[in-house]
């Protein structure tokens, strides 16, 4: 957890959804520091609620319980939904349905601030050897990939319509440590992501801003020129594990889609037998 100032708390509520997944548990103790009262939210049981803290099982299907849960909310961290290439039942349910009733919820509560845990998967068709922006049209590895282009669009059209700010994070590997030589040049360190959040959360002026999270990795892909103002400083860097990864692992063939697209293994998983 970053070093905090004296008082970091910004809010009197903030909502994070998702908050049993790999992130959102990561994330819990983070953004509690921020607000007075973290709400957490997950489809399954995410045990006793901590000092500050408030717990609300609920299925982003389910458009009541969503309404629920944006209540007396300043901000929603929605991590919320599917985050690796499924069905598409499932995508259909928590990414595109669930992301439809987080955005009404957000509009009948007054919400006006959310930041959206997109993924580089939205452009993960681009090869390795292109640098790109996030003005470039999008090119989904996946229909996990197409389910996150669609929150983005929704955050758009909410910006456009209803005045809602949203800031869409394509994140690419938020791990420990990189697990593989892609995530060399996709990863972010778990106080990066904490610095992207907060940065998103806090920064005046967002509209729709669609910004790609990654540390400051010699390795890129992505061109965050388009999201300056959004004042995110990553600090930390995928360099110190270069030496380790790729001595531990050998280089793939070079005829892989998973080593010639940005998207990695998830341009070749699937249900599209
Ligand atoms: C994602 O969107 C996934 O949620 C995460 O599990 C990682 O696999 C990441 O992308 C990645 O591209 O490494």
């Amino acid at each position: 957890m970053l070093p905090q100032p004296a008082s970091p708390i910004r809010f009197r509520r903030l909502l994070l959804t998702g908050a049993a997944g790999n992130l959102g548990r990561e994330l819990r103790p983070r953004l509690k520091t921020y607000c007075e009262t973290l709400r957490l939210s997950h489809r399954s049981e995410m045990g006793e609620a901590g000092a500050g803290e408030e717990i609300m099982v609920a299925g982003l299907e389910d458009a009541g319980a969503v309404l629920g849960l944006l209540k007396d909310v300043d901000a929603v961290v929605h991590m919320g939904g599917v985050s690796t290439e499924q069905p598409w039942d499932k995508i259909l349910a928590g990414n595109i349905v669930g992301a439809y009733n987080l955005y009404e919820a957000a509009r009948k509560n007054g919400v006006k601030r959310i930041v959206f845990a997109s993924s580089n998967h939205v452009t993960g068709f681009y090869r390795q050897d292109e640098v790109i922006d996030s003005r470039d049209p999008v090119r989904p590895d996946g229909l996990y990939g197409l389910s996150k282009a669609f929150g983005e669009n929704l955050a758009q059209l909410y910006w456009d319509r209803y005045r809602i700010e949203t800031v869409s994070l394509r994140i690419g590997s938020s791990f420990t440590a990189p697990k593989d030589r892609r995530m060399l040049a996709t990863w972010m360190s778990y106080d990066d992501t904490e610095r992207l959040i907060v940065a998103a959360l806090t920064a005046p002026v967002v509209g729709h801003s669609i910004i790609y999270g990654m540390s400051d990795n010699a390795t890129t892909w992505w061109d965050n020129t388009h999201a300056k103002h959004i004042g995110y400083r990553p600090r930390d860097s995928s360099d110190v594990f270069r030496a380790e990864v790729e001595a531990r692992l050998p280089l793939l063939d070079a005829s892989d889609p998973a080593v010639i697209y940005q998207g990695g293994a998830f341009v070749r998983t699937g249900p599209f037998e």
